[in-house]
């Protein structure tokens, strides 16, 4: 059996958990202490979820895992077929991996129910064998997670505001499409559903505070999270949306206007070779950003994907995708991430998103 070593309450580890439900795949969930070796020599980075095969081979990063195990198999794909469609699924996966961590972040470490819930269960998971009382522990968890993720993310009094408002919206257009059918680009999920149930299954579902507000304000998407959890695929081809309509569509300018933003901000800092950087994102202004070289190779992916649509395929995205923001698909990249080049993903190396684990002071 597939071994799992991740956690119960991490963003990337309900991903993966969710992709291996869906496709039956056997699995045995481990925590990473006790581990810690051999995940560094075989995964290269200590991060969650990273896979030891049955065969001994080590997987790492959600987003290529996923790719790999999609085209290991026969079953009609989680990638749609239609070109357009397949880059926005790609898209909003990406926006869900990395632009919805820090409102996730945030409500978790931020509100006192949250960060006492998220630090016990930590504490209890994957720090059983450090001697320390289980209230120091959990302190300790506290302080390294909201200095690095929250306050040393860029939220603060000044953006707190847009912050929230990152995941309020997410829900408010999530539900709008729910009420047209069951997944967000049809009848089967795709990898944009898998993308979202990384910040929807294990934060935002999970944690007190982001929950409540999902039950009352968006009960669709409520009912959507216990959806994938419990969906099996059917084997049959999906039927998705021919066209990407108003509600789709929304989510898909939202995208754009965050997370295609801070793809190229991060980009350009990541080219003067700095370690924080500021940048303006839907008129607010956010300082003391962490740059992230994971995140330019994020960018490098998605332009890949970019470059292999034809003109009829660009035409479909772009009427969905403003080009103030699409141009950092085409435009020339100031910075190359140097991250895997000969594409071995997910049995690169792999690298954290922040450093070595946490973004550093
Ligand atoms: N790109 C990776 C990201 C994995 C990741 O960052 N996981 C978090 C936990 S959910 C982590 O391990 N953070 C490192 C740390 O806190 O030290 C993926 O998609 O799997």
């Amino acid at each position: 059996m597939h071994r799992v070593y991740g956690c119960r309450i991490s963003y990337y580890t309900g991903k993966l958990e969710t992709y291996l439900r869906y496709r039956g795949i056997p699995y045995e969930s481990l925590p990473t202490y006790g581990h810690v070796k051999r995940i560094r020599q075989g995964a290269g980075a200590l991060q969650m979820p990273v896979v030891e095969l049955d065969d001994g081979r080590w997987l790492s990063d959600s987003t290529p895992i996923l790719c790999w195990f999609e085209n290991e198999q026969d079953a009609p794909s989680i990638y749609p077929t239609d070109p357009a469609l397949r880059f926005v699924a790609l898209l909003l996966e990406d926006y869900a991996d990395e632009y919805l961590w820090r409102p996730a972040m945030h409500y978790r470490w931020s509100y006192v129910a949250d960060r006492w819930y998220a630090s016990g269960a930590i504490v209890d998971d994957q720090l059983q064998h450090l001697r320390q009382p289980r209230l120091l522990k959990q302190i300790l968890v506290i302080r390294r997670q909201l200095g690095g993720f929250v306050r040393g993310d860029g939220v603060s009094d000044a953006t707190r505001e847009h912050v929230e408002r990152g995941y309020l919206t997410a829900l408010d257009h999530m539900e709008e499409v729910f009420r047209h059918r069951r997944f967000l680009l049809g009848d089967e999920p795709t990898i944009a559903d898998f993308g979202f149930m990384g910040p929807m299954l294990r934060h935002f579902g999970q944690d007190p505070t982001p929950q409540e507000i999902m039950r009352n304000r968006a009960s669709g998407v409520y009912a959507w999270v216990a959806r994938m959890w419990n969906t099996r695929a059917s084997g049959i081809a999906p039927a998705l949306v021919a066209e990407i309509d108003e509600p789709l569509s929304a989510l898909v300018r939202e995208a754009a206007e965050t997370h295609l933003v801070q793809l190229r901000e991060n980009a350009r800092a990541h080219a003067r070779g700095e370690k924080r950087y500021a940048q303006t994102i839907q008129g607010v202004r956010y300082t003391n950003v962490p740059s992230s070289r994971y995140r330019v190779w994020c960018l490098e992916e998605l332009r890949r994907a970019w470059h292999e649509l034809d003109d009829a395929a660009r035409e479909k995205v772009l009427r969905h995708v403003p080009e103030a923001e699409a141009a950092v698909l085409w435009e020339e990249l100031p910075a190359a991430s140097g991250y895997d080049p000969d594409r071995h993903a997910p049995f690169a190396k792999g690298i954290n998103v922040f450093g070595t684990g946490v973004p550093a002071k």
